[in-house]
């Protein structure tokens, strides 16, 4: 037996967090932390940042194991628990002028305008010591406690759609002043590249992977950094993908591109996490859906061990309900990471109350979590007070930390936590509410993400958002100058008869991307699941469902629940008034009131639409 550091002292809790319980901006994170915490070492644990919880004793063999096993006890766990991945990551796609990419909560909590300024009044880019105000390191320790209690440990700084600025020496400053602040807390730190960057600042007239100069530049790049922050983890690449310089602008292939970076990377540690989300490049005119396995299919096993390829959940793009992406079945020899969006693009953003944990598990029933080495996903936070737009929205951010360290937690169990955790009496650590008003608000959760897809996509009908915010339906959506992949008629196709993409062997034949038997299982119109059917099959109005209503009676019939559901969230919400203070409910209630009425706008819109096409009154 190893010898036992005994590390027993008093936890004194004194994270400023408590003092935000009354002004909305309060997470999940619980005060007070229970007075006496006892923390020992034991290095004959495995080696990796988990816990053994015994009353109030927390074991482990690393610091954050201890950090992670604190958390845990706040949240009532015992026993023993281990990060199911090495790699739990969240994704912020914030630009540098302090803009979100599809953020719904306010600006970045770490570029803009503080940033900005300081370079305009000393009117020099490269100065080297920009600083963050006080405020903003306060906001930041926040952040990073929030992302620790749920095991979050590494963050990637900027958005995918990189500029390539973030690479000079101010940016650089900047990010080492951040991990700094992340660092006490188990949080690495990534950034996106731009793969264009030498040419792009400048530096040199290519781009080329096999330009000895270009690899000598990435280097010299990387090396610097690594000065910086001997600790930072890597890169983020999305390349040759909506409008993003990459390898095939020299007739490189990705594997080319990744290997590359992955070469200067290497001696240090780090990873490239590559993005499989492309379309529209190599295989333009293809089913979009297919894009990924076509473009990535034939390089597996052609990628260096530190790239790992990360692909979103679905073959599409984040819809309320896809089916799961094939490439996961396909690459057999590559590295894999999921990237799972948190900020709801095309779920009602920050104005619908929908749960993502169902989804995310829904994704892990198909594709096994040990074929994945870890997870991404796209944050939704920002300076918003209540970090997330939406109170609930929160509970997503946690969801995604409770699944990447555990992807065998259920969805329910998260929500039971996070509301407890969230609108839980300080003085009661273990019971939030009245029992009934609970099991209410948790089942509101567990519903609410199949209510979205009932008054949003009902029977796998996708993509039918309106250009290019994604809130609301545009079903007669088209613009000639736009990619025809970004319209959604060139999604439902309807026209009197039918409606839906035939995706099986008689049409684009996406199916056969699949492992079997979902291979044979959706390309059958008789056996493809109801939720996936015009997904997968073109079908004729008056084709009889499993239930022994027709296409368009069951249309209906998942339209209306869905309005029908978010009516039902209102009465669950009333009834918790008594339970939650006053500025939360309300903020919450009048969300859920927009949320109704925006789901009436969805089945109003879209059955109005669809309903004049199949009697001929419209022409698609
Ligand atoms: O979902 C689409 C979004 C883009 C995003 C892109 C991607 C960051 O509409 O805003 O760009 O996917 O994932 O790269």
């Amino acid at each position: 037996m190893s010898k036992r550091k005994v590390l027993s002292y008093l936890f004194i809790f004194s994270l400023s967090l408590m003092t935000w319980a009354e002004d909305g901006s309060k997470l999940w994170l619980r005060s007070p932390m229970p007075t006496n915490i006892t923390l020992r070492i034991d290095s004959t644990m495995p080696n990796d940042d988990g816990y053994r919880i015994s009353g109030r004793t927390v074991t482990a063999r690393t610091q954050m194991g201890l950090l992670y096993g604190k958390y845990a006890l706040l949240r009532g766990e015992q026993g023993e628990s281990h990060p199911f991945y090495k790699l739990r990551i969240l994704n912020h796609w914030d630009n540098l002028d302090g803009t979100i990419e599809r953020g719904y909560a306010g600006n970045s909590i770490f570029w803009g305008i503080l940033n900005s300024e300081f370079l305009i009044h000393n009117n020099s880019h490269s100065k080297n010591n920009i600083q963050l105000s006080t405020t903003n390191h306060q906001l930041l320790q926040h952040y990073a406690e929030a992302c620790a209690s749920i095991g979050i440990n590494g963050t990637v700084l900027n958005n995918v759609n990189a500029s390539p600025k973030i690479l000079t020496s101010p940016y650089i400053n900047k990010v080492k002043e951040i991990a700094g602040i992340l660092r006490p807390w188990g949080i690495r730190v990534y950034l996106s590249v731009n793969f264009g960057s030498p040419k792009a600042l400048g530096e040199l007239k290519t781009a080329d992977p096999m330009n000895p100069q270009v690899r000598k530049w990435w280097k010299k790049k990387v090396r610097e950094i690594y000065k910086m922050i001997p600790d930072f983890g890597g890169f983020l690449v999305k390349a040759n993908s909506e409008g993003q310089p990459g390898p095939f602008d020299y007739g490189r292939s990705h594997a080319d591109g990744a290997n590359m970076l992955a070469d200067a990377l290497e001696p240090y540690g780090g990873i490239v996490m590559w993005r499989s989300f492309v379309y529209g490049a190599k295989h333009q005119g293809e089913d979009r859906v297919k894009q990924a396995v076509s473009e990535f299919a034939e390089l597996d096993g052609q990628f260096r061990d530190n790239v790992i390829l990360q692909s979103k959940n679905g073959p599409l793009d984040f819809q309320p309900r896809e089916p799961y992406a094939p490439i996961f079945d396909q690459m057999k020899h590559t590295a894999q990471m999921a990237e799972l969006q948190i900020t709801q693009e095309y779920l009602g953003q920050s104005k619908h109350l929908v749960y993502l944990a169902p989804m995310w598990q829904e994704f892990f029933s198909f594709v096994e979590p040990t074929r994945l080495v870890g997870i991404a996903g796209v944050a939704n936070i920002g300076l918003d007070t209540n970090w997330c737009g939406h109170h609930f929205s929160q509970a997503n951010w946690y969801a995604f930390g409770r699944l990447a360290w555990n992807p065998t937690l259920t969805s329910e169990q998260i929500a039971k936590e996070w509301l407890n955790q969230t609108f839980g009496s300080i003085h009661n650590s273990q019971f939030i509410f009245h029992n009934d008003t609970s099991l209410k608000l948790a089942s509101m959760m567990l519903r609410s993400r199949e209510a979205c897809v009932d008054y949003m996509m009902p029977l796998g009908l996708h993509h039918i958002f309106k250009f290019d915010h994604h809130m609301g339906p545009e079903p007669d959506g088209f613009k000639a100058d736009y990619p025809i992949e970004w319209c959604p008629v060139y999604y439902h196709r309807a026209n009197k008869d039918s409606i839906g993409i035939d995706r099986s062997n008689t049409g684009t034949n996406a199916t056969s991307q699949y492992r079997e038997p979902y291979r044979s299982l959706y390309d059958n119109i008789e056996t493809c699941p109801d939720e996936y059917l015009l997904w997968f099959h073109r079908v004729p109005w008056t084709y009889r469902l499993k239930s022994g209503l027709t296409l368009w009676e069951e249309l209906q019939k998942h339209y209306n629940h869905g309005v029908n559901e978010a009516d039902d969230f209102i009465n669950i919400w009333q009834q918790a008034k008594p339970y939650i203070d006053e500025q939360r409910w309300q903020e919450v209630e009048d969300l859920l009131r927009f949320q109704q009425q925006d789901a009436r706008n969805w089945r109003d819109v879209c059955l109005k639409y669809f309903g004049q096409i199949q009697s001929n009154r419209i022409k698609p």
